[in-house]
């Protein structure tokens, strides 16, 4: 008798973002200092902070051509909108910064990228898209209040990211960025 060795999934797991610059990561960090504390969540790494476009899943050669061709035909503008509140998510125990209304353009990237992918053939996202930047997780209690210092966050591009996993826990790793102003 033969025995089975579990498959390990091909491919990499990777997600859509937007990655900030060095300035607006400073901002978050500084407006998460006394919130992840508080929230008893273990906080995010600095360099993997990020805004989740569109998580994607394992990804085999195939499909990473069809998402690096879906991403190269997206159009927009360069365009800035803010971080202006936090919350808490009790399931999945997420503390986040995010917005009080979604910002137009960032949908509009966000709706020009799905449909992208669309016609590549990748799985519609049912899920409704919430912008927010993770800034711990496991955590058990909701910030002490929902408004913060505006931050403010110019995008102008977005990037394709592969998570992995290290021995000190998960990090994000840009595989291709996308500009918005060459299109
Ligand atoms: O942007 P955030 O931090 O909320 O939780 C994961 C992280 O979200 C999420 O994708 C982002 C990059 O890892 N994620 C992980 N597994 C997921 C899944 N199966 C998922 N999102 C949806 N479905």
């Amino acid at each position: 008798m033969t025995e089975e060795t579990p498959q390990k999934p091909r491919g990499q797991r990777v997600f859509f973002a937007l990655w900030p610059d060095d300035e607006t990561r400073r901002a978050i960090l500084e407006a998460a200092a006394p919130l992840v504390p508080a929230s008893g969540g273990t906080p995010v790494n600095a360099e993997n902070l990020h805004l989740t476009l569109r998580f994607i899943g394992n990804a085999d050669a195939g499909l990473m051509m069809r998402l690096r061709r879906g991403a190269e035909q997206v159009r927009g503008k360069p365009f800035s909108f803010e971080l202006d509140r936090c919350g808490f998510w009790p399931q999945p125990q997420v503390l986040w910064l995010g917005c009080s209304s979604t910002p137009p353009e960032l949908l509009r990237l966000v709706v020009g990228l799905n449909t992208a992918l669309g016609t590549e053939g990748v799985l519609v996202e049912t899920r409704p898209f919430r912008p927010h930047v993770t800034l711990a997780r496991h955590a058990s209690h909701a910030p002490g209040t929902d408004s913060i210092e505006p931050i403010s966050w110019r995008a102008g591009s977005f990037s394709l990211l592969a998570s992995e996993s290290q021995e000190d826990g998960v990090r994000y790793r840009v595989l291709d960025t996308w500009q918005l102003d060459k299109r």
